[in-house]
Order: C-alpha cells, then sequence, then structure tokens
C-alpha cells in the first residue's frame, strides 16, 4: 500500500466513525481555538479520533490542525493539516458539517504548490468523501457507510454556473466585492450554508461559486490557508474549477504561521477571473 493510500485510509475508517457517532457529540460544549473561535466538544472529540488513527502512520511525520496551537511531530513523513470538524457551528441547528485534510510533502507553513492530496469529507444527509491526489489523473468521489467506502466515480465542474455561497454581510465588504457581488446575484442562486465544504459541494455539482472574503470582522478573510483554503483549491483546480485569494491561485498563498488566513474564492474559472478583475487593483 502507497503512503498516500494509507493516508487516505486512515481517513476513510475514520470519517466512517465521525459519521455513525456525530449526534452523541452534538450539543455539548468546548473552550476555545487557537484562532480565538469557540470549540465545542465535537471538534475535540474528532480530533482526537483523526490525531490518533493518523499520527500513527508510518507515512505521517507531522499533524497540524485547526484545534491545537502547535504541530505535533509524528516522525518522518507527510505534513497533515486537518480541520477535523469544518462548520460546527452548524451542529446546532442538524445542518451538513464536514472534515478537510491537506496532505503536504513539507513541513508548515507551506503554500498549497507543496500539498500532494487532499480530501473533503461531508457529513450530510449522507456521508462523501472526495479525494484529489499528485498520483491521479481524475477527482475521485466515494460513499461512506457502515464503515466501508463505495467509488462514486469522479468529480468535474459542470460548465453551468448556477449557485452562489458568498459569506458576509452586505455593508461589511469591500465596495468592488459588492458591486460584483450584486451582479452575480442577480445570475446566480444564493445558497449559503455556513459550512464551507456544504456550500463548496453545491458548487462542484452544479457550478457557481463559494467565497469568504475580507470582511469588517475578518479583514484577511476567516478561513485558514493550510486547513481550508489550500486543500480546497487542490480539490477545485484538479476537478477543472479556479481558486483565488483575490489575485493568485489559493495553492500560491505564502501563510505566515500554521493559522493563517486568507480570502477565499473557489467556483468556475470565469466567475474566479472576474474576481481576480473586481479586486486584484
Ligand atoms: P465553524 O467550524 O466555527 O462553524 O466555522 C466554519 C467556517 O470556518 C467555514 O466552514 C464556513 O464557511 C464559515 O466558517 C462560516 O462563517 P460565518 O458563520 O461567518 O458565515
Amino acid at each position: 500500500m502507497s503512503s498516500l493510500d494509507s493516508i487516505v485510509g486512515a481517513v476513510q475508517t475514520t470519517a466512517n466513525y465521525v459519521s455513525e457517532n456525530l449526534a452523541s457529540h452534538a450539543g455539548a460544549e468546548g473552550g476555545t481555538n487557537p484562532s480565538g473561535e469557540e470549540q465545542i466538544d465535537a471538534d475535540v472529540w474528532a480530533d482526537k479520533l483523526f490525531f490518533d488513527k493518523l499520527s500513527d502512520l508510518d507515512a505521517v511525520g507531522e499533524y497540524v490542525t485547526e484545534e491545537r496551537e502547535t504541530a505535533v511531530d509524528c516522525g518522518d513523513g507527510y505534513t497533515i493539516a486537518i480541520d477535523p470538524l469544518d462548520g460546527s457551528s452548524n451542529l446546532r441547528s442538524n445542518n451538513p458539517v464536514g472534515t478537510i485534510v491537506g496532505i503536504y510533502d513539507a513541513p508548515l507553513p507551506a503554500s498549497g504548490r507543496e500539498l500532494v492530496g487532499a480530501i473533503m469529507v461531508l457529513y450530510g444527509p449522507y456521508t462523501t468523501m472526495t479525494v484529489a491526489r499528485e498520483d491521479r489523473d481524475s477527482v475521485l468521489r466515494f460513499l461512506l457507510r457502515d464503515g466501508f467506502s463505495e467509488g462514486w466515480g469522479t468529480v468535474e465542474l459542470p460548465d453551468d454556473q448556477v449557485v452562489l455561497g458568498l459569506a458576509g454581510k452586505r455593508g461589511q465588504r469591500s465596495e468592488a466585492l459588492e458591486s460584483l457581488a450584486n451582479e452575480l446575484e442577480r445570475e446566480l442562486k444564493p445558497r449559503y450554508g455556513g459550512a464551507t465544504i456544504a456550500d463548496l459541494s453545491q458548487v462542484m455539482e452544479y457550478g457557481g461559486l463559494f467565497g469568504y472574503p475580507a470582511t469588517d470582522g475578518y479583514p484577511d478573510g476567516k478561513l485558514r490557508v493550510h486547513f481550508e483554503s489550500a486543500p480546497l483549491a487542490y480539490i477545485i483546480e484538479a476537478a477543472g474549477g479556479g481558486s483565488t485569494d483575490g489575485t493568485q491561485s489559493l495553492l500560491d498563498v505564502e501563510p505566515d504561521g500554521y493559522h493563517a488566513r486568507t480570502q477565499t474564492f473557489l467556483g468556475n474559472e470565469e466567475i474566479i477571473d472576474r474576481i481576480e478583475a473586481s479586486l486584484g487593483n
């Protein structure tokens, strides 16, 4: 089994377990994560599960998570950067959450150009895992259930552009983005759910845009480069779409620390070009 196979296998096994047991951890309260955000019990629980499984692999040399301040040294091998339960504030209302895994062939901080693979798991009405790897030509999707994974074909971004998931309130985003958002809201159907994985999944299915821009509350954007923006850019670019921080691919963003944030836009290339034309100057 290759190193990447062993990592994908460990994520699949753990995600199956998370999917089956999430309800037992949905309500309880936790502490605060290194980005100052409220952690709930489920975040810490999922982090421990993924850590126990992944840190044990020969293929993994370093484990860095949204839920811990520093990296954990596990020996030689790839660096795992993980958001174990993305969108966990959605649990309260029983809306979807996800897991994002970046597999870097370098110690962090590192740009997304060091990624050799990325995985996103969506815990929705059913659980799916989407995998992009440097040693595969296509992005693969799997259905996870009963402890197993079932191949569900390949993922390619459609040419159609249908949905728009754009974070931030009106008046809290830049004027340039506000003006483009007005145009896009006339062309696309606004659908924003508050969990990046779920919002990106609908873009991958129907085409369109997901974005978390700079806002008054989050001047650098809310999403973290290592755990969210770069791995998801790796997946969407491999599936034929594009990504930008406003001026460059999210894979080129150079984070200055483990928990660095960036403006994040992911979707059809044509819309990504329009964002860069609006925000790039
Ligand atoms: P939580 O994991 O704290 O729920 O944050 C999720 C997230 O990082 C990302 O998945 C969402 O796109 C974004 O935050 C939602 O943020 P808003 O609540 O500000 O829209």
